[in-house]
């Protein structure tokens, strides 16, 4: 049976904004979320088996950590996020229109999932830009964080004009939404909500857009030349839709699982992207595995077989979110890391890269109050029960009164976003995209403005402060 309360999410202070009561028999759009992510999962498993071996992996992992680490455990129970971390996961999509891109913004939003952050990923050679669809409010993360990492293809870069002309045409053909798919979106919209029948049929209805399909939409000719204007263009233009192309469960130990990889049968990536191993965990690490050679069949007069690889797998280990101060400091230990080693695919300088990686990143402090000393990220504010005494907030969390946790970093890295793309295209796989952010003709295409992200997280940080100085009686 449906929960009748139905939990909305304040965008700026992630409190809970109101509770408003729908006819009993609506389900929230927090419980269509996790009920869409536990299909899309079980689908993956099937398409992928090796995401089902991960998915045990990072079980096990996760598991040992919390036994070994008992303040790890207390803080997450403390601060409620014992419980998301086994069911949490991202995925992603390509899309390849603007209407396709304003239509999953409206499927998203019936469950509960709203764009956060504009990623341009032409400056890393890739010809897409992108946003994440995500939970924004905090009992929406703790009741379900599944995220899908969104990207749009953009067919302006490509260079030949007749290819670009042929890739639009091919596209503008297709429809990626089932029709009773986007009867139910429809029908959510007017009613505000789905009714429980309505919903288990729109989870159905919705997790086909995002199914492989073997039979490609274009001849084995034309997905080739595809393929070389890149294979990014290929994976979006020859299907018949937006195949998921990764899931990625959460780990509380990302050396662990990337280290037992191999021993499970999976192929790592060379090196974990993002920021190296610390005691305060930074925004975002993750590693991949290679994608799959799938099977496909080309339509011609006589039908073609071949293969395409797009699909893999990727864990994630996630920490605090940095302020814009914060990160403009790891963007710089990044860039320096980078203009010193850039980590080959074949894994040939990882341990270098590696060390050079941690050296670097020396330069950003390693304690929790150093990192708020010097305002590099984000936390929540939280009285813990103690009895005030007078003084300001700095006084009270001094003497235990209130406590500050990091705030998780619940977004992507756009570097990071690169090297997983890449990492399944190889070295020869690099090509140079002239830089070109178009974060207003994205916004156009959605039919909407993205949330930003450091706006959200200053806003979350600001209402826990304000809400645990009222608990006290303070103003
Ligand atoms: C998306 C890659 C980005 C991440 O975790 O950074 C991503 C893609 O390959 O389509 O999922
Ligand atoms: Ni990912």
């Amino acid at each position: 049976m449906g929960n009748p309360i139905r939990y909305l999410d304040d965008y700026s202070n992630h409190q809970l904004a109101g509770l408003m009561s729908t006819s009993l028999s609506q389900l929230s759009p927090d419980q269509i979320r996790a009920r869409f992510s536990a299909a899309m999962s079980a689908m993956y498993r099937d398409e992928v088996p090796a995401y089902g071996t991960l998915l045990s992996l990072v079980a096990d992992v996760n598991g040992e950590v919390l036994a070994r680490d008992a303040g790890l455990a207390a803080d997450l129970a403390a601060t409620d996020q014992l419980q998301r971390i086994s069911e949490e996961r991202h995925g992603a999509i390509r899309l390849g229109t603007a209407a396709e891109l304003a239509t999953m913004r409206r499927l998203f939003a019936v469950m509960g999932m709203y764009p956060v952050g504009y990623y341009d990923l032409s400056e890393a050679g890739v010809p897409v830009h992108s946003t994440a669809f995500r939970p924004v409010g905090e009992a929406a993360l703790r009741h379900n964080p599944f995220r899908v990492f969104t990207s749009l293809l953009r067919l302006d870069l490509i260079a030949d004009p007749m290819l670009r002309a042929k890739a639009a045409e091919i596209l503008a053909r297709r429809t990626i939404f089932t029709p009773a798919c986007l009867g139910l979106i429809g029908k959510a919209e007017a009613e505000g909500g789905l009714s429980e029948p309505d919903a288990e049929r729109f989870v159905a209805e919705a997790t086909k857009t995002f199914r492989w399909h073997p039979d490609a939409l274009v001849s084995a000719e034309l997905y080739h030349r595809l393929h070389g204007a890149h294979r990014l263009v290929a994976d979006v233009v020859s299907f018949k839709g937006p195949h998921i192309n990764h899931l990625t469960p959460r780990t509380l130990d990302i050396d662990a699982v990337q280290q037992r990889m191999p021993a499970a049968g999976i192929t790592p990536k060379a090196v974990i992207e993002g920021p190296p191993r610390r005691n305060c965990p930074i925004l975002l690490r993750q590693t991949s595995f290679k994608a799959l050679q799938e099977a496909v069949t080309f339509p011609g007069e006589t039908a073609v077989s071949g293969s395409h690889t797009a699909r893999f797998g990727e864990i994630e280990a996630r920490g605090i979110a940095l302020t814009p101060k914060g990160r403009a400091l790891y963007d710089r230990l990044l860039d320096e890391v980078r203009a010193r080693i850039v980590p080959a695919a074949d894994g040939s300088n990882a341990a270098e890269y590696v060390a050079v990686l941690e050296e670097v990143f020396t330069a950003f402090p390693d304690s929790w109050e150093d990192i708020r000393a010097e305002g590099l990220g984000y936390f929540e504010w939280s009285a813990t029960g103690k009895p005030a005494i007078p003084g300001d907030a700095e006084a009270l969390l001094a003497a235990g009164v209130l406590r500050c946790d990091p705030i998780v970093y619940e977004d992507f890295l756009p570097v990071s976003a690169a090297g997983i793309f890449q990492s399944n295209l190889g070295d020869s796989g690099i090509q140079e995209f002239v830089a070109s952010p178009n974060q207003q003709m994205f916004e156009a295409d959605l039919g909407a403005a993205v949330l930003d992200e450091f706006a959200h997280y200053a806003g979350i940080e600001a209402a826990s402060l304000q809400v645990s100085l009222k608990a006290l009686g303070r103003a």
